[in-house]
């Protein structure tokens, strides 16, 4: 086994509870039936619970039933040290979900804006080390990828565009980084070769795609549980696998990085 050295220690989150209205989110890629709302509530208070047991500092905003995908955080904004930019969401049902992120991190960071006609979803936003990917998807524009790159060049921050296949929503439906330098992506789903050569590329079976969206905390890894065999990959890596049960969340297109904004 081998033991890496991490220094991704994401100390602070904000999340959003599961609004009552759940059932209504957008469903169109990974949802495999109705949304549980209650399950989904659940499942949500699960996945706090484990964000403060590894030591992350947690606020967590009230839902807003006018806005049933409300929970997916991440999609709002994206966060580089100490500065934010606030997205144009890409789902025209969610592009109100920003003003509580804005009056939440206005005190906390520098904020930016993104205007329209730019659109981004924050699950299309992946930093490894100094390198930021971006994917080009149904809900990230060209003027969404140019605003992200005036932001990122500030911080001296090279972004790097992948086409995200017609079958996936996000490139974090695809891909996360678990730790500095590192890339679980699932088998098939993304040309290789448009990843910088310098990351270490750990691959999981197609079938496991859904479990390639991970969130690493110093040598812990939050994983959707049922997924053994990328579990055992990942465990021969060292890390600490902490399983959560994600079903109805997943039933709502989201994965475990949505959920929260780290900063
Ligand atoms: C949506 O379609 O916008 C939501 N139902 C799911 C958003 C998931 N967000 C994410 O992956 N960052």
């Amino acid at each position: 086994m081998i033991i890496l050295s991490y220094y991704y220690e994401n100390k602070r989150a904000i999340v959003r509870g599961i609004p009552n209205t759940f059932n209504s989110a957008i469903s169109k890629y990974m949802g495999s039936g109705p949304i549980d709302v209650a399950t989904a509530k659940v499942q949500h208070i699960s996945y706090v619970e484990k964000l403060k047991s590894l030591k992350v500092e947690v606020l967590k905003l009230m839902p807003d039933d006018n806005y049933p995908d409300c929970c997916f955080v991440e999609d709002q904004v994206v966060v580089l040290d100490d500065r934010a930019l606030i997205t144009n969401a890409g789902a025209q049902s969610r592009k109100g979900e920003k003003d509580v992120i804005i009056n939440t991190l206005s005190e906390k960071l520098a904020l930016e804006f993104m205007e329209s006609p730019a659109e981004l979803d924050g699950g299309d936003v992946l930093r490894v080390g100094d390198i930021v990917y971006v994917g080009s998807s149904t809900r990230t524009n060209i003027h969404g990828i140019n605003a992200l790159k005036d932001f990122a060049n500030k911080s001296n921050i090279t972004v790097k565009t992948i086409p995200i296949p017609t079958d996936s929503l996000h490139l974090k439906s695809i891909c996360s980084s678990p730790c500095p330098d590192t890339l679980i992506v699932a088998k098939d789903t993304l040309s290789l070769d448009l990843f910088d050569s310098s990351h270490k590329l750990l691959q999981i079976p197609k079938e496991d795609i859904y479990a390639a969206n991970t969130i690493g905390i110093g040598r812990n890894l939050i994983i959707p549980d049922e997924y053994p065999n990328t579990h055992k990959i990942l465990e021969d890596e060292g890390f600490i696998l902490h399983k959560l049960s994600m079903s109805q969340i997943r039933n709502a297109d989201g994965s475990l990085t949505c959920l929260s904004v780290f900063y």
